[in-house]
């Protein structure tokens, strides 16, 4: 059975960018439904014991219900921990190197990243993957994410970001590009460049 990973800082501690009414909505009320929904889909099938990762690489195989849901708990898992108190400015080392050897700046990542949130139609997510050791801006509809092998560009995400309504509506209403705007002042960069140190192992 999947639980509610509990979130690594206060529901208010990424305020004024996202607030705690947001969060506490969003984790407690959207995160755990994803949950509860996954569980009672994989009970009898072959999905029922696998890990996430398992689970995610094979879900050509899995009905709706299981892509859903679990690609929802898939997805805000990663998303809480890439996010912070004290967090934003830019990242440091390799990752940082490798975003300029990628993107050609820092703004330019960003300004393409944002593109990818702020074009994805209705519901989805946008994400920095490791693909080949080589690092790609994609988008993916629903609770899809590029680790299912049934998403159009596949690697392993190490910056995710929510733009359904549910993410920002109450604060930021149909302002979707205010809200990824102010995502970049809460990126925990430590923990991104954790996971493109074990993506390009
Ligand atoms: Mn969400």
């Amino acid at each position: 059975m999947f639980e509610l990973p509990k979130l690594p800082y206060e529901l208010n501690a990424l305020e004024p960018h996202i607030d705690a009414k947001t969060m506490e909505i969003h984790h407690g009320k959207h995160h755990q439904a994803y949950i509860n929904n996954l569980n009672n889909a994989i009970k009898g099938t072959a999905a029922e014991g696998m890990t996430l990762l398992e689970m995610m690489g094979s879900m050509s195989k899995f009905t709706p219900a299981i892509r859903n849901n679990g690609g929802g708990h898939f997805n805000h898992s990663l998303f809480w921990t890439i996010m912070g108190p004290n967090a934003g400015g830019e990242p440091t080392g390799a990752l940082k190197d490798a975003i300029v050897a990628t993107f050609g700046s820092f703004d330019a990542f960003k300004e393409q990243f944002a593109s990818a949130g702020a074009t994805r139609f209705g519901s989805g997510w946008a994400w920095l993957i490791v693909h080949d050791h080589k690092l790609v801006i994609t988008s993916t509809p629903n609770q899809d994410n590029p680790l299912m092998d049934i998403a159009e560009v596949k690697g392993t995400p190490i910056l995710g970001l929510d733009v359904w309504e549910h993410a920002y509506y109450l604060h930021y209403q149909n302002r979707r590009p205010d809200y990824i705007g102010a995502f970049w002042n809460v990126v925990n960069w430590n923990k991104v460049s954790e996971l493109f140190a074990e993506a390009t192992k």
